[in-house]
């Protein structure tokens, strides 16, 4: 059985581990670097991916943003540390000559969860620093021509929203992203407030804790809606810190809930949790 070296580069940390026969050792987790300059991030996956390397016979990355031959675009590069595009392969190729696997995180994560709830039409969801989805139809992952299918979180959820960091109005993203959140509590609560403390504020009862939470919960609810109706999706896997956290999901389950029922699936938090990009891109290098 090979050991597989698997890394998910989100917006806001990096996490890396072993995996060998489902089995995940030593796996730390760093801070995403904000930085506009590459050499940054270069350096922080050099020092982080380096004491792994003689444990693992291939090595597996689920990143954030659209990937295509290797290079990462941010469809929104403020989720990568201000970085509109990336060489992550030529990174990798600079420290490491073992095989390379690279896929959109959002991606692997619905990979791993595919292969956990065994439907043929699946999506999963990540409420994190963005809002990533990856789609699974007729037991096929999307990729899409240019690597960006399933990137709902860019679909619109109010043409008169905030505009989004991918240059859109209103995408689903720009409302119910844990940094959509972070910033309506910074209005609220002053610069320090981020998203973890709005949804402490809301499971407490605050009433602004709460309109800001579930207008996050009502734009992921139609986005679910919207892909039930245009794909017909049988299960919504939820993930990320936000999707995960105490209280969210039923929040997403209340609003479709109230919609005709075409447009409703089933909706179930992520088994793999946040290790869902970690597993997901290994299964998927080896498939
Ligand atoms: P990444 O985007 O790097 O994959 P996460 O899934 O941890 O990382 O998402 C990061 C976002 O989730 C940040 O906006 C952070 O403030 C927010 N967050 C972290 N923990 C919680 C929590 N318990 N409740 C709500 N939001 C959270
Ligand atoms: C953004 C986009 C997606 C990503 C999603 C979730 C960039 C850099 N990223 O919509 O590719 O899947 O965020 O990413 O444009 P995360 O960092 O929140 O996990
Ligand atoms: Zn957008």
């Amino acid at each position: 059985m090979k050991t597989c070296l698997a890394v998910d580069i989100g917006g806001t940390k990096i996490a890396a581990t072993l995996i060998c026969n489902g089995i995940m050792t030593q796996r730390v987790q760093i801070k995403t670097p904000a930085s506009e300059k590459s050499e940054k991030l270069d350096s922080v996956l050099k020092e982080l991916l380096l004491p792994f390397l003689e444990s693992a016979d291939f090595i597996a990355i689920a990143t954030t943003g659209i990937i295509h031959n290797g290079i990462i675009s941010a469809l929104n590069p403020s989720n990568l540390g201000g970085l509109k595009s990336y060489l992550l392969k030529r990174c990798i190729e600079n420290f490491s000559s073992l095989p390379l696997f690279i896929l959109n995180d959002a991606q692997a994560a619905t990979w791993a969860e595919y292969q956990y709830c065994q439907v043929s039409n699946m999506a999963f969801i990540t409420i994190s620093t963005g809002v990533g989805a990856g789609i699974v139809i007729n037991n096929k992952l999307l990729t899409g021509y240019r690597g960006i299918a399933g990137h709902a979180g860019h679909m619109l959820a109010d043409p008169n929203g905030p505009l989004c960091g991918c240059g859109r109005k209103g995408c689903v993203e720009s409302i119910a992203s844990g940094t959509a959140i972070g910033k309506a509590g910074m209005l609220l609560w002053g610069d320090s407030c981020d998203a973890k403390e709005v949804m402490q504020k809301c499971n407490a009862g605050d009433p602004h804790g709460i309109e800001i939470i579930d207008r996050s919960g009502r734009a992921i609810a139609n986005m679910i809606a919207d892909l039930s109706i245009s794909l017909d999706i049988e299960v919504f896997k939820i993930g990320g810190s936000v999707g995960l956290a105490t209280g969210y999901i039923e929040r997403i389950k209340y609003y479709v809930a109230q919609m005709p029922t075409p447009y409703q699936s089933k909706i179930m938090l992520a088994n793999y949790g946040s290790d869902a990009g970690l597993v997901g891109v290994s299964l998927w290098a080896q498939s």
